[in-house]
């Protein structure tokens, strides 16, 4: 029986930087009300680096910290719900863009989850025998998707990628998971939506590009859900909260986070937060926060960290990871 474990962090976030008071001039807000409600101050936009871009260059750092060269990567997953196509994947721009000419890849769709699905499907390759290493990067150009007419949606998101390497390993790395959907709540935070029209259905063209949120219902799920799971793993694994050391979660919202830290009697100071410079980069933010904390010399080996996703789909996910 294999492990996985993670060899290296690594992110990318584009350069340029729009504050609560910059947005305030183009739609009506201030930096009041978002930092309150949400806890961010900034985020990175994109100037024209699309997603692949973002993930090729957060890959490049990843393998340079893990030592490992792009062709002897197995493995290539991206979890993006902002790609630059629907076809090809993000993953396969990746692959011929660092040159990992062996490697298989493909896409995952779940949203805040998917850095956690990404890691959850990379960890059965490995421990099922078929690759010995991947790579799981989380990529997003969330910008693209913005109504920056829509005050209640705009402000909260952000661009960037960030990832991990996993290699087999004698013990566990990924110690254990818990996942989850419910697609029946779905349509309370959506994007990209296109309906059929062709030569044999006419009807009006229909597309909502933008992201569209039900807030209040989103919130009111990371809520009662995440504890929830978190508490599920928890009994999975056989351990108890004291023995988790940090939490890294989908750097959403700071309240939601409090509500959660609460809920589970886990201190805040256990919870790395950074939605303060970035917004919600969805599928980014988990691993983009891993590698600060590491650069940061915040993460120490043996260190068990429990990270939690959470949203589209909708959709969680909560993973205990020893360094
Ligand atoms: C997970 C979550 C969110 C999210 C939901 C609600 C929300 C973020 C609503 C109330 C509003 C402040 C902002 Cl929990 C989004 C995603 C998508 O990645 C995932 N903010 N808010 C207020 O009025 O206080």
């Amino acid at each position: 029986m294999f492990y996985s474990k993670i060899k290296a962090v690594g992110a990318y976030v584009p350069e340029y930087t729009v504050t609560n008071d910059d947005l305030s001039k183009i739609v009506d807000t201030n930096d009041e009300w978002i930092s309150s409600r949400s806890g961010i101050r900034r985020r990175h936009f994109s100037k024209g680096e699309n997603t692949s871009d973002l993930a090729a260059k957060a890959a490049e750092v990843i393998l340079k910290k893990a030592g490992v060269k792009a062709e002897d990567v197995e493995l290539i997953v991206v979890a993006s719900v902002s790609p630059d196509y629907a076809t090809p994947s993000v993953s396969c721009l990746v692959q011929s863009k660092i040159g990992a000419v062996n490697a298989v890849a493909f896409d995952i769709g779940a949203a805040c989850s998917g850095f956690v699905f990404g890691l959850s499907t990379a960890d059965k390759f490995i421990k099922s025998g078929v690759y010995k290493n991947a790579l799981v990067i989380g990529s997003e150009v969330l910008s693209k998707y913005l109504d920056f007419e829509d005050r209640g949606t705009c402000v909260l998101f952000g661009d960037g990628a960030g990832g991990a390497f996993l290699e087999r390993s004698e013990e566990g790395g990924i110690l254990s998971e818990d996942m989850g959907s419910d697609g029946a709540r779905g349509l309370s935070l959506t994007s990209g939506f296109r309906n059929v029209v062709n030569p044999y259905c006419e009807g009006e063209r229909f597309i909502h590009s933008y992201i569209e949120m039900d807030g209040r219902e989103i919130f009111d799920f990371a809520t009662r859900t995440v504890p929830k799971s978190v508490e599920a793993l928890i009994e999975k694994a056989g351990i108890s909260v004291e023995d988790i050391d940090i939490v890294v979660p989908h750097q959403a919202n700071a309240r939601i986070v409090q509500i959660v830290a609460r809920k589970l009697k886990i201190p805040m100071e256990k919870f790395y937060l950074n939605m303060e410079e970035y917004g919600n980069t969805s599928s980014a933010s988990i691993p983009i926060a891993l590698n600060e904390m590491d650069n940061k010399g915040l993460i120490k080996k043996g260190d068990t960290v429990l990270i939690t996703g959470f949203g589209a789909g909708l959709t969680w996910g909560s993973m205990l990871i020893k360094f």
